[in-house]
């Protein structure tokens, strides 16, 4: 199994998940600000350019947050990373498509590149300030969704992985305050040996 990764960026979830089961896999390091996953070695395997991009035993690719989580989930039921019950276990895809779908790509993705959302110059700043918004509203919402919680469905689940990534955004790369419950959450992510291993190998440690 092979993970693409950059540092810092999404795939930093997946990568914690291969952690927590425990499984060697190997990672193969995309320099996005070079413009790696845009090279022949890379869209061979992921013509989306995009990482987490997850090369299976048997050869095939996973792409998508989402999918490699819960296909990571299934394939090793002994890790526990995806609720039996119903409704955690809805909660969790719940969650994991917000984080994707709008903390990420609508919030994070005007923060970290302006210009895919309006090329003119001058409107840059609007659309920041749009994307800062965004962050702000969902980060609040799930705030109020994880609290009274250990993790963000109950016991640690893939949910926990997508919601650290965008908190280890926030906190390391934008000093975007966290709000109460999230701020606990990320302490707690950073607690466990998968995280701290995770940071140590893509260089935040
Ligand atoms: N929808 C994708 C999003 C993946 C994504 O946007 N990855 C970013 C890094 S956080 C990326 O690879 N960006 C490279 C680029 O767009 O050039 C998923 O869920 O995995």
């Amino acid at each position: 199994m092979k993970l693409y990764y950059a540092p810092g960026a999404c795939s930093i979830g997946i990568h914690v998940l291969l952690e927590e089961i425990g499984k060697p896999y190997e990672l193969a390091k995309l320099n996005l600000m070079q413009g790696d996953q845009y090279g022949a070695a890379f869209t061979s395997v992921n013509p989306k350019s995009k990482v987490p991009t997850l090369e299976r035993p048997d050869g095939s690719v996973l792409t998508e947050f989402g999918a490699i989580a819960f296909w990571l989930a299934a394939a090793n039921p002994e890790a526990s990373l995806y609720p039996a019950d119903i409704e955690a276990r809805t909660q969790a895809t719940s969650l994991i498509d917000y984080v994707v779908a709008t903390v990420h790509m609508q919030g994070f993705g005007r923060l970290f590149r302006p210009g895919n959302f309006g090329p003119r110059e001058e409107d840059q700043d609007a659309v920041k300030q749009r994307g800062r918004e965004i962050v702000d509203k969902a980060f609040r919402l799930i705030d109020s969704r994880i609290a009274g919680k250990e993790y963000a469905v109950g016991p640690f689940s893939i949910a926990d992985a997508a919601l650290f990534y965008v908190e280890f955004w926030a906190s390391k790369r934008m000093n975007i305050e966290l709000p109460g419950h999230c701020a606990a959450h990320y302490e707690r992510m950073i607690g466990r040996p998968s995280v701290q291993r995770v940071l140590k190998d893509e260089g935040f440690a």
